[in-house]
């Protein structure tokens, strides 16, 4: 996909990942990039406005937890403005496994519909355009940090719900892939609980390894929307862009 002159949402564009990448974003000029996310951050949007003065940013505050029926009738704002949207990046995420039920909620519930609410505009069998679909997940959802299995396990989810998604893209015209980052330096691994304070050293220790940049990751995050593979599982890890192939253990053969 050639970003120029495209309509972007990215739900949660102003977080450590989420405003590298968008800063990645403008430079190439899209025609709108509209950032959703919790909490406002004029300053950031300000300074996004300033890379390219060709890109219309604007922001909505917009929490992932709110019911459906609130997503979709923001999505349906967005829409009347811009008449038609190409991408939908979902990046929304906490990591802090004493709260067990927020973190399904955001991380999985929150991605699941979001997606479902833009499929009312996209999907082919509603006489839709199609579009694509570029779920932020995490290498975690391929192999857990043990310490923290609930996070862990909500990437797993949304790794899967992704690779689904694909498989439907025959059916409903919406593509996806999975962007699958490792450990980023953001506020997201600075410091955070384990369940049941298993390892209250957690990210002291995960620390210890080599991480990336958010610049590295952001770099990487534009080549993979550049290149827009279907079904593609995106490792972003120490500043390298992979491709996963998933090893298959079972095959519903329908
Ligand atoms: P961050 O904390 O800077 O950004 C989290 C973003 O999610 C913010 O924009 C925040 O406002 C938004 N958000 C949280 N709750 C929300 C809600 N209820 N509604 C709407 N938005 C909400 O952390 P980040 O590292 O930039 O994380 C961005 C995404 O990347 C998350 O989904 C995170 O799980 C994922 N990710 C991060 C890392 C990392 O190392 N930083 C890794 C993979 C995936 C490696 C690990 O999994 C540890």
């Amino acid at each position: 996909m050639v970003i120029a002159n495209t309509n972007i949402i990215f739900v949660a564009g102003l977080g450590g990942i989420g405003l590298d990448t968008c800063r990645e974003i403008v430079k190439r000029g899209p025609k709108n990039l509209v950032i959703l996310d919790r909490i406002e951050n004029p300053t950031a949007i300000a300074e996004l406005k300033a890379i390219n003065a060709k890109v219309t940013v604007t922001f909505y505050p917009y929490d992932v937890t709110v019911p459906v029926t609130e997503t979709a009738k923001l999505l349906k704002t967005i829409f009347a403005k811009l008449k038609t949207v190409d991408l939908l990046i979902n990046g929304a995420g906490i990591l802090d496994d004493h709260q067990i039920e927020r973190t399904i909620a955001i991380n999985f519930t929150g991605l699941v519909n979001t997606t479902t609410a833009i499929m009312e505009f996209w999907d082919k069998r509603k006489g839709g355009p199609g579009g694509v679909i570029c779920n932020i997940c995490s290498v975690t959802g391929f192999n857990s940090i043990h310490q923290v299995p609930v996070y862990s396990a909500s990437k797993a989810a949304v790794v899967s719900f992704t690779s689904s998604l694909a498989k439907l893209a025959p059916i409903t015209g919406v593509t996806a892939y999975s962007i699958n980052p490792g450990i980023t330096v953001t506020p997201l691994t600075h410091k955070f609980n384990s369940w049941l304070d298993v390892e209250p050293r957690v990210a002291e220790l995960l620390n210890e390894h080599p991480t990336q940049t958010t610049i590295q990751c952001a770099q990487n995050f534009v080549k993979a929307i550049e290149s827009n593979q279907n079904g593609a599982i995106w490792k972003l890890d120490l500043g390298r862009l992979d491709s996963v192939t998933w090893t298959k253990h079972w095959d519903s053969h329908i």
